[in-house]
């Protein structure tokens, strides 16, 4: 029976979960570097391409039964051929890029995104010949603009990180593919209980699985999933050649965070729809963005391409970076850390940790200003979380308030 057919909920507890030969509710981990042979015969079929169609093991960066069950799960989740599990979500960035990019290509690339990306493009890809243009991508007069003849990869990240701005996915599909290029989605804020791009005209999903879907702050890891064969067999060759697959063990916990992802993230979404509400009425803070705020410039788009606006919020305090800092010192349930999308609350500032690597200038046309705080929401009790907040506010130095 096609799992397919299940709703997101029950995928979420069921997906990449085959029938144990000892009848083991849970997958077990294979923790094996190789795999034995019946035959010489049987050996050559494996490497000749029989791995990757399934019928056997040869050895554990080509592929092991662990890390497949998650990269099924994961590609029934987001609607695509199949999954690639990485040993982070920047393994997965440069996976993607590396398996489709040529020196001469062109990639647009949204202004707002994962700091380390822009070195990751404007740094070791354009060594090896490859210019990539970053732009507003939620803008999509200047997202076409950006677009040329040449341009292979248009790469979003929706709601994007720490800005959480949003792009128009669909039209993002329709512009990158009128050019030839194909393009590539970084789902990581969502994850596809929320928002499937393969469905609205994505190629290739890729997520840091450090995040939500393993939830419990306790893995780094990272997947892609593209929407075809074709591509699948091309990215299995290039993260095969590279090397940053995900160890069984990782891939067994991530899996096991995944049961829980439907619960985890309407407690995300409602308790970060509460705190970015408490921070919008609160007068230390001069703005918010969070998708789910009716005035959010995001807004309208995350409704019609979203099933949620997801846990992570951005503000700015009056007082700005002193104030900010002041906030981030003053938190006692919160913890003062980078990443994200675990049960944990955590915040911190993109302009001198997550977002450092990136150009200042680019930086500021992105919108990361110098007083950004950003807070990921987790599944304590929202009155906790938003007491939390409160009393570090109400100890704001007077000269930091406005
Ligand atoms: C962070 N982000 O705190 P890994 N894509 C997105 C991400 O947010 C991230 C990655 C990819 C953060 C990590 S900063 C030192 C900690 C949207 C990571 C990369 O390689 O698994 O960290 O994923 O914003």
């Amino acid at each position: 029976m096609s799992k397919r057919q299940h709703k997101p909920d029950t995928l979420c507890v069921h997906a990449g979960v085959g029938r144990d030969a000892h009848g083991a509710i849970v997958p077990p981990i294979y923790q094996t570097s190789t795999f034995r042979f019946e035959s010489v015969e049987q050996g050559a079929a494996l490497f000749a391409g029989g791995a990757d169609r399934g019928e056997g093991y040869i050895y554990t960066r080509l592929g092991n039964p662990t890390v497949r069950g998650l990269e099924r799960a994961l590609a029934e989740l987001e609607g695509g051929h199949d999954g690639l599990a990485c040993a982070s979500g920047m393994a997965a960035i440069h996976t993607t890029f590396a398996a489709f990019l040529k020196a001469g290509d062109h990639v647009v690339c949204s202004e707002s995104i994962y700091g380390p990306v822009t070195s990751l493009l404007g740094g070791l890809f354009a060594r090896l010949g490859v210019v990539t243009q970053f732009v507003d991508s939620s803008d999509l007069a200047a997202l076409k603009t950006a677009i040329r003849p040449g341009t292979a990869i248009v790469h979003i990240e929706t709601p994007a990180n720490p800005t959480l701005s949003v792009t128009d996915i669909a039209a993002a599909a329709a512009l990158a593919h009128a050019a030839g290029a194909r393009l590539t989605v970084d789902n990581t804020f969502l994850t596809p209980l929320l928002q499937q791009p393969l469905a609205l005209g994505a190629d290739v999903v890729m997520h840091s699985l450090t995040k939500f879907l393993n939830g419990h702050a306790d893995v780094v890891g990272g997947i892609i999933v593209p929407k075809t064969e074709a591509d699948w067999k091309l990215l299995r060759q290039t993260l095969n050649l590279a090397g940053g697959t995900l160890p069984p063990h990782d891939a067994f916990l991530v899996h096991r965070g995944l049961k829980t992802l439907a619960l985890r993230m309407a407690r995300h979404c409602e308790s970060a729809q509460r705190i970015a509400e408490f921070l919008a009425r609160h007068p230390a803070v001069d703005w918010v963005r969070f998708p789910g705020l009716p005035a959010d410039p995001g807004y309208a788009l995350s409704r019609q391409q979203a099933s949620g606006p997801g846990g992570m919020i951005s503000f700015e305090l009056k007082g700005g970076l002193a104030a900010g800092r002041a906030l981030m010192e003053g938190v006692q349930l919160a913890a003062l850390a980078v990443s994200l999308g675990g049960v944990e609350t955590l915040i911190q500032h993109p302009a001198s940790m997550t977002h450092a690597s990136m150009r200042a200038e680019l930086r500021r046309q992105a919108g990361i200003t110098d007083g950004l705080v950003r807070l990921s929401v987790g599944i304590e009790d929202a009155s906790e979380i938003q007491a939390d907040l409160e009393q570090a506010l109400a100890k704001l130095p007077m000269a930091t308030r406005a």
